[in-house]
């Protein structure tokens, strides 16, 4: 997007914020990186534009061992969306998410006014006061770079520190779904940014039970010739979901990878390919139709099914089609899957 565009758009934002004292971000459920520095950005404009005091929020947890670290660094006090009493605000953000797509906890009966996201544009954020939907961005922090940028507001060194881990982690380090816009981006924040921190985040530690669901998650995990998929079972870190994905889409032999677990009365499904003009985005559509919802990137892709009325065979079944789904749109049709760790598996045509 151009200087002159963001320009106008910080103006507007700048003219909403002015009318505040406070205003409540609203990010994805299970926040990543690119939701937790968006927020931080934001916030930061939100105080130096506007003098607003901003609370963030999100539903579900934040598991992963690098989120974790991240928000410590930060000294973050991210809220449960459920103890927020929203009466309170009268002013409400949502980046890297946007109203009705299913992945956020905010109440349908609230619409934000601000919305700030480089997922494809819904209809719902159509109708809010302020939007800004740049879908072929690598990450929501490029944005809000922009924004900063032109408001000539310099991040701390934990803000730009946050948002380059974002755009770097959201691109996994420029390498998919990239734009000039993330590159420029993430040329200015590697400056400021503390590069020890950063490796101390990418390193962050990890629960003892995450090597069982790791273990879990590679037994359970079946190849169909160019795609593996793997059943995480119930869990507690639905962050594993989108890890286990993109650690299996490293098999040299795999082009597409989906894993889903149970959580809170959710499925949740993530895809990820390595495919050119693949789009991942379509396909988890596609998966969910019907009964849930999905949403990301050419490469990149989660969805969610509410199971709470299924019983445990319901929730087989669902399963089960979903596999079925998944296996017919990216690879030849009835194969019978192998186990990927069983000793020299080949490939499961031979
Ligand atoms: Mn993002």
């Amino acid at each position: 997007m151009n200087h002159k565009k963001t320009e106008t758009k910080l103006a507007q934002l700048k003219a909403i914020l002015e009318n505040h004292k406070s205003m409540l971000i609203v990010l994805q459920d299970n926040p990543d990186p690119d939701a937790i520095a968006s927020a931080v950005a934001l916030r930061k404009l939100a105080n130096v534009l506007a003098t607003v005091q901003c609370s963030i929020a999100h539903g579900g947890t934040v598991g992963r061992g690098e989120n974790r670290a991240l928000v410590k660094y930060l000294g973050l006090n991210l809220r449960p969306i459920q103890q927020i009493d929203t009466t309170q605000f009268k002013l409400f953000a949502m980046v890297d998410t946007q109203p009705g797509t299913g992945n956020n906890s905010l109440p349908d009966t609230i619409e934000p006014d601000i919305v700030i996201d480089h997922h494809q544009c819904i209809q719902s954020t159509r109708h809010c006061r302020f939007f800004d939907i740049r879908s072929r961005y690598g990450a929501t922090a490029t944005i809000l770079y922009e924004y900063m940028q032109a408001a000539g507001v310099k991040p701390d060194v934990p803000t730009a520190t946050a948002m380059l881990y974002a755009i770097r982690s959201d691109t996994q380090d420029l390498g998919r779904d990239t734009t000039k816009a993330d590159i420029r981006a993430l040329t200015h924040l590697y400056i400021p940014a503390n590069k020890r921190m950063l490796s101390q985040i990418q390193r962050g530690k990890v629960r003892r039970d995450y090597y069982r669901m790791l273990a879990d998650a590679l037994t359970n995990a079946q190849v169909y010739a160019n795609a593996i998929v793997t059943d995480l079972g119930q869990i507690e870190n639905p962050d594993m979901i989108a890890e286990v994905a993109d650690l299996l889409l490293r098999d040299d032999r795999t082009d597409w990878v989906m894993v889903y677990g149970v959580s809170q009365d959710k499925m949740l499904i993530s895809l990820r390919t390595y495919q050119e003009n693949a789009r991942a985005d379509k396909v988890i559509r596609h998966l969910v139709s019907r009964r849930g919802t999905g949403g990301g990137h050419p490469s990149y892709a989660g969805g969610q099914i509410p199971i709470d009325k299924l019983s445990a065979k319901g929730i087989e079944k669902l399963q089960k089609t979903i596999v079925n789904r998944f296996v017919k749109e990216v690879t030849a049709n009835n194969l019978k899957p192998e186990p990927l760790t069983a000793a020299d598996s080949k490939s499961a045509a031979t």
